[in-house]
């Protein structure tokens, strides 16, 4: 049986960094304060609840993300309690650790929240570098992924399902039943894992909703798979913190991402 490690926030970096490695997933527990998980849901409760109806009861079995699934992304614009957790200093380190020997500045990916409501199917497992199709498996490590559990995560109620080990397999291995292995955590936990590892959100069986703030961080020369330049606002911008600004694509990378800011001020 597979199993996902587990430390806690105040464990050392460089033990989580290797567990990480290792198994390409990794829970951090007691990381996050009630407040910010609080803040967060409030901020995201209505881009979630204005969603179109059909959206959320039509379950197409071949849509990437289940019918009574709710996502709403730019959450740098519109959940300005999850600041600190974008930078928070365990993922900041994860980061320099899996992305940054491989780029000069590290970049927000997808940053998204994710309601999964009693009755949802599991979604498909899938790799998060999947949409760079181009490198055969297991590909070079470009992207990290996190997901903050603002909501408890349980193996009944949707909890993220995952392979560990799966990021360093290649194309023709498919995962059996028992390697995969939910992601079960208290509410205020993190979990990371490598952009190569299987992964999907599980079905909810249960009677309660899992809510989970995604952040995923690429190397800084790939396209992102959110726009964050059209995610985000001048005017948010503006009050970003600079440690945010860079992630968001306001920095250079190299000789990538060159502006003029006398046509957008930054
Ligand atoms: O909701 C989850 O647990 C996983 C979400 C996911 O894999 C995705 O959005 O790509």
């Amino acid at each position: 049986m597979s199993t996902i490690p587990s430390l806690k926030a105040g464990s050392d970096p460089a033990q989580m960094a290797k567990a990480l490695d290792q198994a390409g997933c990794l829970v951090v527990t007691n990381v996050c304060e009630r407040e910010v998980r609080d803040g967060v849901e409030q901020e995201m409760r209505s881009h979630l609840d204005s969603l179109p109806d059909e959206w959320i009861e039509t379950d197409d079995p071949d849509a990437f993300y289940p019918g009574k699934t709710r996502r709403a992304i730019a959450i740098v614009e519109r959940a300005q309690a999850a600041w600190p957790l974008i930078t928070h200093p365990i993922s900041t380190a994860l980061c320099m650790h899996h992305l940054g020997p491989h780029c000069e500045q590290y970049q927000l990916h997808v940053t998204g929240a994710l309601e999964v409501a009693p009755g949802a199917r599991e979604q498909v497992l899938h790799r998060e570098e999947d949409t760079f199709p181009f490198f055969p498996l297991p590909r070079p490590n470009l992207i990290l992924a996190s997901m903050w559990a603002v909501t408890q995560f349980t193996a009944q109620n949707g909890g993220t399902r995952l392979v560990p080990g799966s990021h360093r397999w290649d194309a023709k291995r498919k995962a059996t039943p028992d390697e995969v292995v939910a992601a079960e955590m208290p509410a205020g936990s993190v979990l990371y894992w490598l952009g190569g590892t299987l992964h999907g959100a599980g079905a909810n069986t249960s009677a309660e909703r899992r809510f989970g703030l995604i952040l995923t961080y690429s190397v800084g020369w790939v396209r992102q798979e959110e726009n964050q330049s059209l995610s985000v606002t001048p005017q948010t911008v503006a009050k970003l913190p600079s440690e945010i600004k860079a992630l968001v694509g306001r920095e250079p990378e190299g000789g990538l991402g060159l502006f003029d800011p006398r046509v957008i001020p930054t």
